[in-house]
């Protein structure tokens, strides 16, 4: 079943002439209200009246993270705080996070996005959503909340944790839309086997995961666990939140982006060339419809691939592969994004510790833990043991707060880190996913 029945089965050609449209209109507002862009822009000689075709596109600058962390936190709005209405913010790459901003024009362009999305992965109005994406600065809960509503459906605003409850409300209310992260998705079902609760017994039909990496694997076990059909979701804050991408329920073979809304590209990594269609490489897009913080070929660092092939549902959006992997070295653990070098930064302001560190990120049951080995240097290391405890538990403080992820430090002897001669290996990954 198709939402936006119109703009999702668009023909191709008027597709793109609607693009190009925003397009041009997008890239004149943020070259008037921001002077980041600006001068941006003018650096590269380029005017907003110089977008003529889509192919244009490739002439504008690309946007980084770094670019919104310096303007941190609303310098990159194109409106003025008046009219924003939502605030919204994921962890960024020095503890600050990355802020964004909505209108309520943007509000109702991410709840029919999200109504879209929650109908492509097999909701109706007559469905109950048990929503279990954590609610707050992170898109995921209120996202989908008002997606929900737009559909009208009947939504249960759970938000993470408290398992036990959660799987009690199932029982009871009978929901048949599970939206989380996959891996809470696994927590969930092995907690209601603990429960003596089988899934067989309760309503579920469908569950849209996404917020995190997740395998085929992976994909098979929620399905057979939860008895559900599980669809994949893709987005990011920078661009809308979720919202950006989903499967369908028909087809389960890739993700449609809102191409009416966001234009996407594939690039090399190294050399910022654009790749064609089938190629593996990092996702790039422009927001073209987004009015407090619209973002122009923003570098997601996300490394996937886009099919243009024709879908049996019916849709004409584009399809992207699975997440497959990052360009950068960003982890995500119990769905917080953790850089190393935010980590780095909050170790290095103790006295004794030396620039090399381990992370350890590993899955015990489905929970990811996250392991700093961290060295010291001799005196440190001959100290009094209770000294040591003292120095780690401070250091797991500071992380938690920083980064809102708990963290066990280890305290290392000197030169027990290896070292390489090539670039520093910072993080063992050990989650089988
Ligand atoms: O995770 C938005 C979201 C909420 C998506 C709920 C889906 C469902 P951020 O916290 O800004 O936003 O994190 C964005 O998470 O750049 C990817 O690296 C990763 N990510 C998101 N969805 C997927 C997915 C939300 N389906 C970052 N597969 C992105 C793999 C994903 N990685």
């Amino acid at each position: 079943m198709i939402y936006n029945e119109e703009y999702e089965t668009m023909p191709r050609e008027a597709l793109e002439a609607i693009q190009l449209r925003r397009l041009q209109s997008v890239v004149a507002r943020v070259y008037s209200t921001v002077p980041f862009y600006q001068k941006r822009f003018d650096e590269a000689g380029l005017k907003p009246d110089h977008i003529r075709s889509l192919d244009d596109l490739r002439k504008l600058p690309f946007t980084y993270k770094d670019n919104l962390r310096d303007n941190y936190p609303f310098g990159m709005f194109t409106v003025p705080m008046d009219n924003v209405v939502r605030i919204h913010a994921s962890s960024g790459t020095t503890g600050k996070p990355t802020v964004v901003g909505y209108t309520a024009r943007d509000i109702q362009t991410w709840s029919e996005l999200m109504a879209r999305t929650l109908m492509a992965g097999g909701a109706t109005k007559g469905d109950m959503i048990h929503n279990a994406y954590g609610y707050g600065l992170f898109t995921g809960g209120l996202g989908f909340h008002y997606g929900a509503e737009k559909l009208g459906a009947s939504v249960i605003p759970i938000s993470g944790g408290n398992t036990k409850r959660q799987v009690m409300i199932m029982k009871d209310f009978a929901p048949t839309i599970l939206t989380c992260t996959p891996s809470y998705a696994l927590m969930i079902g092995e907690v209601a086997e603990e429960m003596g609760i089988n899934f067989r017994e309760l309503h579920f039909k469908a569950g849209i995961f996404g917020a995190e990496p997740w395998s085929e694997q992976m994909r098979e076990e929620i399905e057979k666990k939860l008895n559900l059909k599980a669809m994949d979701i893709y987005g990011l804050s920078e661009i809308i939140g979720p919202g950006v991408s989903v499967e369908c329920i028909e087809a389960q073979n890739g993700l449609h982006i809102f191409e009416d809304h966001f234009i996407p590209e594939i690039i090399d990594p190294d050399t910022e060339e654009v790749l064609p269609y089938n190629t593996p490489g990092e996702l790039v897009f422009t927001t073209i419809t987004k009015e407090a913080f619209p973002v122009i070929r923003y570098r997601t660092r996300d490394i996937s691939i886009l099919h243009p092939e024709p879908c049996r549902c019916g849709r004409t959006m584009v399809r992207m592969g699975r997440v497959r992997g990052r360009s950068d070295d960003m982890l995500i653990i119990r769905g917080v994004n953790v850089f190393p070098s935010q980590i780095e930064s909050v170790i290095m302001e103790f006295d004794g510790i030396e620039p090399h560190y381990q992370l350890v990120v590993e899955r015990e049951g489905r929970l990811d833990t996250l392991t700093v080995m961290v060295e010291v240097n001799e005196r440190i290391f001959s100290d009094e043991v209770k000294n040591m405890q003292a120095m780690e538990q401070s250091l797991e403080k500071n992380i938690k707060e920083m980064l809102g992820v708990a963290a066990q430090v280890k305290l290392v002897e000197p030169k027990s880190i290896q070292r390489t001669e090539g670039k520093a290996v910072r993080v063992m990954d050990k989650r089988e996913i």
